[in-house]
């Protein structure tokens, strides 16, 4: 909303460049048919290390930063975009009526076009499309989007963890009392409070694979993509490109809190390095270590493995955010 008409057709445009672009690791994800793809099937091909663990590595730490980072160069230096990277501020929709179907971002001209059509019945869907674990409240989509730049598009791998060419139709299926989680004060606000890296992760990422347990990430994800489109499913969102606004502002919270204490807080980090490990243990208890500034992330192939200190700071990396929470 605080772009240009003429920015946010920029953005909208280089994304859909890199959608058309060929695919560099066909060998390595057999779907990823375009080069936007290759986010894509490093998305699925990385979920298990990266949610639910801080660790090797973190989701919202280290790993996400650097996809961000990753997405941002590959706009500028192979689409030509000259602008930021644009985040989505929940804030400013979440309390709002109808809050989520009325953000600027589902613009069918200057945004990411809106909501899947209405699917009453889910079972025409694979089982693995569908989420399994509870009832999304109010749900009003389900099936193909059909407006926005997108429309005409498909999604190459997914819904799931597979990344065989699987070319389908974006879905989404907005979920206004789910998003409205991402902002009641309460959610922002203990985030933002946590006293280190350690509880600030389980604020964001949440206290369980329960409706109640949700908090900014996966109200975010499930707001949008709700009971079975691709923002929903944990390997395959990448596919929506609503995924990289999201992250950007999962990456502006973390980066907020940074600031807040900096000297501190540029080199905290801890958290599992095993997925369902301790504080994510919901079912049953695994053993771990935490991560340090030294853990490995993997970006394979699609570029070198880092180390976790190299995103701590984000200012080396050469950007900041207009506004911080
Ligand atoms: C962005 O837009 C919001 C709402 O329209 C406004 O409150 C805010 O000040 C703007 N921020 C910047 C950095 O322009
Ligand atoms: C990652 O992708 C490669 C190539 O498709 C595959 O061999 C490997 O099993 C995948 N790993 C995971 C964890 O999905
Ligand atoms: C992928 O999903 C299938 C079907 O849900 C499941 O059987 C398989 O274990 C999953 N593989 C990975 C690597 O998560
Ligand atoms: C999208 O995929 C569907 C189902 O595989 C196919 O029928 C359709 O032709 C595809 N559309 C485009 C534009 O590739
Ligand atoms: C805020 O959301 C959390 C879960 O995300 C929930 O436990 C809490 O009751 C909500 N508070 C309000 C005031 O809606
Ligand atoms: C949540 O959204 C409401 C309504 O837009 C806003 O007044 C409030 O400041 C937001 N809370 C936080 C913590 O951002
Ligand atoms: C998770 O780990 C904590 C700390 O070790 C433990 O107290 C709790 O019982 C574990 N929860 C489950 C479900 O195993
Ligand atoms: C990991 O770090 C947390 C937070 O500092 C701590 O509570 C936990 O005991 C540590 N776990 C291990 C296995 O060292
Ligand atoms: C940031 O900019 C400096 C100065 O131009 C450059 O030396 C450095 O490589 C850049 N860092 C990254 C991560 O691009
Ligand atoms: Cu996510």
């Amino acid at each position: 909303r605080n772009l240009t008409r003429e920015q946010q057709l920029d953005y909208v445009d280089a994304v859909r460049c890199l959608q058309n672009k060929p695919g560099e690791f066909t060998w390595y994800w057999p779907g990823a048919k375009f080069r936007f793809d290759d986010f894509q099937g490093l998305h699925i091909n990385q979920t298990n290390f990266i949610h639910y663990c801080v660790g090797a590595p973190s989701l919202l730490a280290s790993w996400h930063r650097h996809l961000m980072w990753l997405y941002e160069q590959a706009l500028r230096n192979e689409c030509n975009y000259r602008g930021a990277h644009p985040y989505w501020d929940w804030t400013l929709d979440a309390y709002l009526p109808d809050g989520l179907t009325k953000s600027p971002l589902w613009d069918p001209e200057y945004g990411l076009g809106g909501n899947g059509v209405y699917v009453a019945d889910l079972d025409i869907y694979p089982k693995t499309w569908v989420v399994q674990l509870f009832t999304i409240p109010e749900r009003t989509g389900g099936g193909c989007v059909t407006t926005g730049p997108f429309a005409q598009r498909n999604v190459s791998m997914g819904v799931g963890n597979s990344t065989a060419y699987d070319p389908h139709c974006l879905h989404r299926d907005f979920s206004n009392v789910l998003f409205a989680q991402l902002n009641n004060s309460t959610v922002i606000q203990e985030t933002m409070d946590s006293s280190n890296h350690w509880w600030l992760d389980r604020n964001i990422e949440g206290y369980g694979l329960t409706l109640t347990g949700q908090r900014s990430h996966g109200g975010g994800h499930l707001g949008i993509g709700g009971q079975v489109g691709e923002m929903t499913n944990r390997w395959s969102s990448a596919g929506d490109p609503a995924f990289y606004l999201h992250h950007a502002n999962v990456d502006r919270l973390w980066a907020s809190w940074q600031i807040k204490d900096w000297s501190t807080r540029k080199c905290d980090i801890s958290g599992p390095d095993t997925q369902f490990a301790y504080p994510f243990n919901f079912t049953k208890d695994i053993p771990y270590h935490n991560v340090t500034l030294q853990t490995p992330l993997h970006f394979t192939p699609l570029a070198p493995s880092i180390i976790i200190e190299d995103v701590m700071d984000f200012y080396s990396l050469n950007y900041t955010y207009d506004t911080f929470y």
